[in-house]
């Protein structure tokens, strides 16, 4: 093997491991998103109405269960101004708490715009660091 051949080979050699390391990467940290699945932004909804929460890589569970990738869901009702993420989310009737593991509830709202937002809680209700959170969207009430 001369020198020349053998450099191409070193490089080839690292290129593939540099190749393998992100690959690793990439298949073991899944995103970890929540969505409101319903109702779809923009929609036209009664005064009482359902909304669904969906989750991708995190374990809904009760609040309490200190378990890695995991939470439950809290839902910002016209909020502009986001609580303190690193402090257990506050309970109110614009921060409301799913603390049962609820993957849906039944709102009910005043005629006019709303504003709807999630926000994945660990088991102490603190949304932490990089907060996981869904788009915010916009419903009419009518
Ligand atoms: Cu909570």
């Amino acid at each position: 093997m001369t020198f020349k051949v053998l450099l191409a080979f070193i490089a080839a050699m690292t290129i593939n491991v540099c190749a393998q390391a992100a690959d690793a990467k990439a298949s073991s940290a899944t995103k970890e998103t929540v969505t409101i699945l319903e109702p779809a932004n923009g929609a036209t909804v009664p005064t009482t109405f359902t909304v669904k929460f969906g989750a991708s890589g995190v374990d809904i569970v009760p609040a309490g269960t200190n378990q890695e990738h995991s939470g439950h869901h809290h839902l910002l009702i016209d909020t502009d101004v986001l609580p303190d993420m690193h402090s257990p989310l506050p309970a109110t009737p614009t921060t409301i708490h799913f603390g049962k593991g609820q993957t849906e509830t039944q709102l009910t709202l005043t005629p006019g715009k709303h504003t709807l937002q999630l926000v994945l809680g660990n088991y102490a209700h603190i949304a932490g660091d990089a907060p996981i959170m869904s788009k915010k969207i916009t419903v009419t009430v009518k």
